[in-house]
């Protein structure tokens, strides 16, 4: 345990200003690496929530309501460039949190906290509205055209998996439509938030206009943002049961959701795959992040003929994977985030067992006679040989693992990949671009990647069908959620 006095204190961040929670409560911060206390953690409680809600439903009616759209574009230009000027600051703080390989979070996290910003202030300045010329009963005209309003105070729940970058990819979209946020960040993660806020006020953000309260989900600051009365729209990331209970939340007072949950994704191998980088995107798919991506591969379907080949290289690079800390440059896998998330996914990790998995490599807890041994470290783990009705290939599991089994034919392995609650995301793996095309569409998911994962275009549809999510965020889509449109008629 660290002294006391050498801990880092997240406050709430509220109306432009830190402040700790009025009821003095705080909780601690653990190091996923090492398990030991990192920070102590500001607990908001429901005045403080109604305190965040009020400022931003304020700020609504101030400056920020006043700017033209060239000048909010600019702020959040600023906001983008204050994030890669303190870009070292950001990382520390996100490697430290989630125990994630600073390799990483340099490439994806940072970079793309910054670029939510950047984006969507170039997207605003050229948001265009519809326009119909239209004939009336009296044998005239009237000229109908759109107007975007900001829809209100946006309540946005985040999770520990990519903390800056899908909270930003959230807070980029309203800000630039003109919105006022309040952000709960994961209990787990909470650092990247609270420094966001130092950047906004360097950027010149009206205070009010972001604002960040901290604590856990139910009963707790997360279930009282959603329940505040003045919350206008509620955006979340997180599991699906978690966003069922939101959803719930959200009914009462008809406010607007949007809801990126859950996966069990299906990796999709046909024979005539150039296998280098088949393997090489599925070990990423599978292992990136201690295979804590709600995009990753938990399911890998290998047409026959490649089968054992595919397994045999797949379990090689798994087995040269070198865990630990961010401390480590040669680390390029991380611990889980919490003791509680690792013994879920040790609990699947025996389940494989009493269900007579092949366990082809890892399955259990790796021991390092080091201070990792305080870590939330699970080894990578491949399974073969379960049938398709088994929890582990049912069930989403957000840990290093993944199960591969064979297939013969396109209708069979499309009829496997779709036969699951969840549709998220998959990866289809073919040099037949015939092919490719063609089962691309009938994978019922979201998001379908050809030779290829996690290649993002951020003007491009994100999110989930079947329990992996409502509605659709990027581009377009995140501007029509992120504000109220009205048609405006008249008769000329
Ligand atoms: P989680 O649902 O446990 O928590 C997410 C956030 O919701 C946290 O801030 C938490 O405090 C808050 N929360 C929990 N219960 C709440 C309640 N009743 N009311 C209001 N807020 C509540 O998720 P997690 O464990 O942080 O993240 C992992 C999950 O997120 C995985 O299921 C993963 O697939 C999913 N995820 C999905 C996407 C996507 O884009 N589809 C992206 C990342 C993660
Ligand atoms: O890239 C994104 O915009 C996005 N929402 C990624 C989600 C990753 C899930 O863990």
């Amino acid at each position: 345990m660290l002294d006391n006095r050498t801990l880092t204190e997240h406050r709430l961040f509220i109306d432009g200003e830190y402040r700790p929670a009025i009821s003095g409560r705080m909780f601690d911060k653990v190091s996923p690496a090492t398990g030991q206390v990192i920070a102590r953690v500001h607990e908001a409680g429901r005045e403080d929530v109604d305190l965040a809600v009020r400022a931003a439903k304020a700020a609504l009616k101030g400056p920020w309501s006043r700017m033209t759209v060239a000048e909010r574009a600019g702020i959040l230009q600023c906001v983008s460039q204050g994030i890669n000027d303190r870009f070292e600051e950001f990382l520390a703080a996100e490697v430290a949190d989630t125990g994630k390989p600073s390799a990483l979070a340099r490439m994806v996290d940072i970079p793309r906290g910054g670029a939510n910003f950047a984006t969507f202030a170039d997207m605003i300045k050229n948001l265009g509205s519809e326009f119909f010329e239209t004939d009336t009963p009296d044998g005239g005209k009237a000229i109908n055209y759109g107007v975007h309003r900001p829809k209100g105070v946006i309540a946005v729940i985040s999770p520990w998996n990519l903390p800056l970058l899908l909270m930003t990819w959230k807070v980029g979209p309203a800000l630039a439509l003109g919105n006022t946020v309040v952000v709960k960040p994961s209990e787990e993660t909470p650092h990247t938030t609270t420094l966001l806020g130092e950047v906004m006020n360097d950027a010149g953000v009206p205070k009010g206009v972001y604002n960040v309260i901290h604590g856990f989900g139910p009963e707790s600051a997360g279930e009282m943002l959603t329940q505040h009365p003045l919350v206008n729209g509620i955006t979340f990331t997180g599991e699906t049961t978690t966003g069922e209970a939101i959803m719930k939340q959200a009914a009462v007072g008809l406010r607007d959701i949007s809801l990126e949950l859950g996966g069990k994704n299906a990796a999709i191998v046909f024979a005539d795959a150039d296998l280098d980088k088949a393997v090489a995107g599925t070990m990423q798919s599978v292992f990136a992040n201690c295979g804590q991506v709600c995009l990753g591969t938990e399911r890998v379907y290998v047409q026959r003929p490649i089968f054992d080949e595919f397994v045999a290289r797949l379990k090689n690079g798994a087995e040269t994977m070198v865990l630990g800390g961010p401390a480590h440059p040669d680390v390029n896998m991380g611990p889980l985030i919490s003791a509680e998330h690792r013994e879920k996914v040790l609990s699947y990790y025996e389940l494989a067992e009493q269900e007579n998995a092949n366990v082809v490599t890892g399955g259990g807890a790796p021991t390092f006679d080091d201070a990792r041994d305080g870590g939330h470290f699970v080894e990578p783990t491949i399974w073969t040989g379960l049938p398709e009705t088994s929890r582990l290939i049912r069930e989403e599991i957000f840990g290093p693992c993944c199960h591969i089994a064979p297939f013969d034919t396109e209708d069979e392995v499309i009829a496997m990949a779709n036969d699951n609650d969840y549709g998220l995301a998959s990866a289809i793996w073919t040099q037949d671009i015939s092919r490719a095309h063609r089962v691309a569409p009938k994978i019922e998911v979201g998001l379908v990647w050809v030779n290829s994962w996690f290649l993002r275009d951020l003007r491009t549809a994100f999110g989930g069908s079947k329990k992996s999510g409502i509605g659709r965020e990027g581009g377009e889509h995140s501007l029509e959620f992120y504000s109220e449109r009205a048609n405006i008629c008249v008769k000329l």
